[in-house]
């Protein structure tokens, strides 16, 4: 659409940053904290980009004061940051750790001191390994009332202070490398019959989260945060525009409708069913996710890339389980669903160095799509650049990163403009950290550290451009970007 002047972003606004306890914090066996199935995982050889580790990350959990200062003085508004599990409840129930209650205590309370919205993620992928030992974690329904306790945990310790709390980062992510490519734990492969029940577990645990926050009479938003990457079909050809549908019904719809309507989409049940890898669902158990999605309060979104989407005959690509993870350009192998659809490069677009397509636009599609067919509110929990940084004279020039922002910010303004409900922008991240499977080279922070694939590096953070950047879009709430 187009418009003569632009609105321009909210005036409450939440100008955000964001990152995730196993990424950031380190201190792995600190304070009474348990082991997570993360903790275990990057322990087998191969499956971390040269055996990197979140042992130590960048020393958040020691260095957090530092942190929310440079978040102050860069003016930042909201700070959206993940609990450990296994620092609350360091075996995943039972005896509550004191310690990991008074950490997140302080890391609230610093933030507000500077006016700061602390954007609370429930759970971004760390559980506790002692219930991938006792049941195997979200294979198991157990897992639904383990989850909801915990988080109810949050809730009577922080809620008074935090307004803002994501259930789940990206299921589709975690539940896909999980059983379907064997790059997250627990490291199985095209298991898809467990990997939809899996999914069905997470999906009630939302929704009994959210009911919960709800029935206690909280003041502030829930919802969870979807990987979200819009499709477009290769072109015209019918089969491809058929591809395009199967391909957001399975790889979108699946997820974002039962947040937010409380239902499956139909055409993939009926996929899943004929198909008999459909997850088992217990009565009542629609009624529970109707009931929390008519509560849902915004949609979370973690936009990096879109995707091209074609036709994939029946003996076509089938899914790829291995990545681009050095950050060599070109590196990343096809990907498909045999008789359905498969991915394409779209060659309109660039890509980063670790294949990810760079599509600003595909923003302001996200908002789109989420406004015309839920109607709720928009949380960009994560948008970012991951690029190899170069330390020179104690500055970073990453105006590469300052263009990429710059560009989707452009077009989250006109998504503003075209009626979506925005309320907040988180970049991924504010420091650099550890990339999960691409060690700590693959760099996104407005704030560079001082550490690399090796632990011995002196944490010393410094402020790259990009920092003195988003500062100013901070001051002029978006108007100069
Ligand atoms: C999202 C995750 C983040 C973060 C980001 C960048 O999927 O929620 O935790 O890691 O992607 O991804 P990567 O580190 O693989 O580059």
């Amino acid at each position: 659409m187009y418009f003569k002047n632009s609105k321009g972003f909210p005036s409450d606004f939440l100008w955000g940053s964001a990152s995730a306890a196993y990424q950031v914090e380190g201190a792995w066996n600190e304070d009474g904290k348990g082991i997570s199935n993360w903790d275990q995982f990057v322990r087998i050889p191969g499956k971390t980009f040269k055996g990197t580790t979140g042992d130590v990350a960048v020393d958040h959990y020691h260095r957090y004061k530092e942190d929310i200062a440079l978040m102050a003085e860069m003016g930042l508004k909201a700070y959206r940051f993940s609990i450990a599990w296994t620092r609350i409840y360091p075996q995943g129930h039972g005896p509550v750790n004191e310690a990991g209650i008074r950490f997140y205590d302080d890391l609230i309370n610093e933030c507000l001191k500077y006016g700061i919205e602390p954007m609370v993620t429930i759970y971004h992928w760390d559980m506790p390994q002692a219930l991938e030992e006792e049941y195997h974690g979200w294979e198991d329904p157990r897992i639904i009332d383990d989850y909801v306790n915990y988080a109810k945990t949050l809730f009577a310790h922080y809620g008074d202070r935090v307004h803002y709390w994501i259930t789940m980062n990206e299921q589709n992510v975690f539940t896909s490398m999980g059983w379907l490519l064997g790059m997250h734990p627990p490291g199985k492969t095209m298991d898809y019959k467990t990997f939809y029940q899996v999914n069905h577990h997470a999906n009630m645990a939302h929704a009994k989260t959210v009911l919960a926050y709800k029935e206690a009479g909280y003041q502030g938003m829930i919802g969870a945060s979807f990987a979200y990457g819009p499709s477009y079909a290769l072109d015209c050809h019918p089969e491809n525009a058929m591809a395009k549908a199967d391909h957001d019904d399975l790889q979108a719809y699946w997820w974002m409708d039962v947040y937010a309507y409380g239902r499956y989409p139909r055409s993939a049940m009926a996929y899943l069913k004929a198909n008999q890898i459909a997850p088992e669902m217990q009565p009542g158990d629609e009624k529970i996710l109707k009931a929390a999605a008519s509560q849902l309060d915004f949609m979370g979104v973690n936009y990096y890339q879109t995707a091209v989407v074609a036709y994939n005959p029946i003996d076509g690509v089938g899914l790829s389980t291995e990545m681009n993870n050095t950050g060599k350009k070109g590196t990343s192998k096809d990907t498909g669903m045999p008789g359905l659809y498969k991915n394409v490069k779209n060659p309109y677009l660039q890509t980063t160095d670790w294949d990810w397509t760079i599509d600003p636009m595909g923003l302001r599609m996200c908002c789109r799509t989420i406004t015309s067919r839920y109607d709720l509110p928009i949380v960009i929990s994560e948008n970012g650049l991951g690029a190899f940084d170069r330390l020179e004279n104690g500055q970073v020039h990453d105006d590469y990163r300052i263009d990429y922002i710059s560009k989707h910010l452009q077009e989250l303004k006109k998504a503003c403009d075209d009626g979506c409900r925005v309320i907040a922008y988180c970049t991924w991240s504010f420091t650099d950290l550890l990339s999960w499977l691409n060690g700590y080279q693959k760099r996104y922070g407005f704030v560079y550290i001082d550490r690399d694939e090796e632990e011995g590096g002196t944490m010393d953070r410094y402020k790259k451009d990009s920092f003195y950047w988003y500062k100013h879009v901070i001051e002029t709430n978006g108007e100069e970007l």
